[in-house]
């Protein structure tokens, strides 16, 4: 009797032992291999908070399935110049306590000069031209595969500017291409956050 009782223990703490070692083999080789932070999949932008006064409204949406995935920005945007062509880019910060101006330069986190979206050379924020229609109105559906959610190239918390002219894409032959593309004055600005 007295042995049996010590055989069941013996039985039932080994499986014990046994699910244990399972449940934590599963959850560590369960965890995803490359990426340990917090993987952003959304967020979103609105535009005209008060701090310009450019009649700019509107907003955006922006989605990434997978940290490696491209980005897709979609959104429309209202009060812009008719049948104008706007340089659209991500700037370094997202601090508007100046206006539009405090934002910084084009978020650039390798230092290299400015370009166009399609482009290897660029800076991670220059997504290009956004094109207003008749009205003033600019649907955007841009997919680009600098830009992220999660790691290095993250915007979060940084800012989109919406300018005053056509960015010349670094191919205007001048200094100023290489650095802004002339896109001229910030129009509008919309901070970056997590959806
Ligand atoms: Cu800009
Ligand atoms: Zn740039």
């Amino acid at each position: 009797m007295k042995m049996r009782t010590v055989a069941v223990v013996g039985v039932l703490s080994a499986l014990c032992v046994a699910i244990i070692i399972a449940v934590v083999v599963t959850s560590v080789s369960g965890a995803p291999a490359a990426q340990t932070g917090v993987v952003v999949t959304k967020a979103y932008v609105l535009f005209n908070i008060g701090v310009d006064k450019s009649g700019i409204v509107g907003s955006l949406d922006l989605s990434q399935d997978e940290p490696s995935s491209p980005v897709k920005i979609n959104g429309t945007l209202t009060g812009l110049t008719p049948k104008g062509q706007h340089g659209f880019h991500v700037h370094e910060s997202g601090d508007i306590r100046g206006g539009c101006a405090s934002t910084r330069g084009h978020f650039n986190p390798k230092m290299l000069t400015h370009g166009a979206p399609g482009d290897e050379t660029r800076h991670v924020g220059d997504l290009g031209n956004i094109m207003a229609d008749d009205k003033g109105v600019a649907v955007i559906n841009i997919t680009d595969r600098m830009i992220s959610l999660t790691g290095d190239n993250s915007v979060l918390g940084r800012a989109f500017i919406v300018h005053e002219k056509e960015d010349d894409l670094g191919k205007g032959g001048d200094d100023g291409s290489k650095k802004t593309g002339n896109a001229g004055g910030r129009l509008a600005c919309g901070i970056i956050g997590v959806a």
